[in-house]
């Protein structure tokens, strides 16, 4: 984001929030470029890191680490000296899922404090979040977006990815354990 402001939410009893234009389009298009050049650096997470769901089962997805260490100066542009709520942005998972890759229903394994979902493009694909009366939340991929949740209690998973190629931001705020 441009002006690498400060960002405020209020939590409901979900603890889920949404934050429109998170990134401006050109961001999202400048990181396409970015991700596109950066190809060799996404690790397979069917078989490394895996994120498996609550029934046990694996996904099928990539993914890539951005953050002041790995690409210093897209950091600097567009996530150094962001906060939610006062917790400072961490670090950011770039996932990347070729069609039919998706997540299974997952409890997210990393002690993040918010973290914040942003689909790089506009298309059906989905993230859903499930509440514990099972009603579900369907967030539409819209670029630049961001879906964003408290803790890492929230159930959600990704559904089979209609896209030839589906790319979403998972921005971790505060200390980290991966
Ligand atoms: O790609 C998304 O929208 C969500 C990714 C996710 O839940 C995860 O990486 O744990
Ligand atoms: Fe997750």
């Amino acid at each position: 984001m441009e002006t690498n402001t400060p960002e405020t939410v209020h939590l409901n009893n979900s603890k889920l929030f949404k934050i429109d234009n998170f990134l401006t389009e050109a961001c999202c298009d400048f990181l396409l470029d970015v991700i596109a050049e950066s190809s060799c650096n996404f690790i397979d997470r069917s078989v490394t890191s895996v994120n498996i769901g609550l029934d046990g089962s694996h996904g099928r997805y990539d993914s890539m680490l951005l953050c002041v260490e790995t690409f210093p100066g897209v950091w600097e542009k567009f996530f150094s000296n962001r906060s939610i709520n006062g917790i400072p942005l961490d670090s950011v998972m770039v996932n990347r899922y070729y069609s039919g890759d998706f997540i299974p229903k997952h409890r997210d394994k990393q002690g993040s404090i918010f973290t914040v979902c942003v689909p790089l493009q506009t298309s059906q694909d989905s993230l859903i979040f499930i509440d514990d009366d099972e009603q579900q939340t369907v967030c539409k991929d819209i670029k630049g977006t961001g879906y964003g949740f408290f803790g890492n209690k929230p159930i959600h998973y990704v559904p089979p990815v209609q896209q030839s190629v589906r790319y979403s931001l998972v921005c971790l705020y505060g200390p980290n354990t991966y």
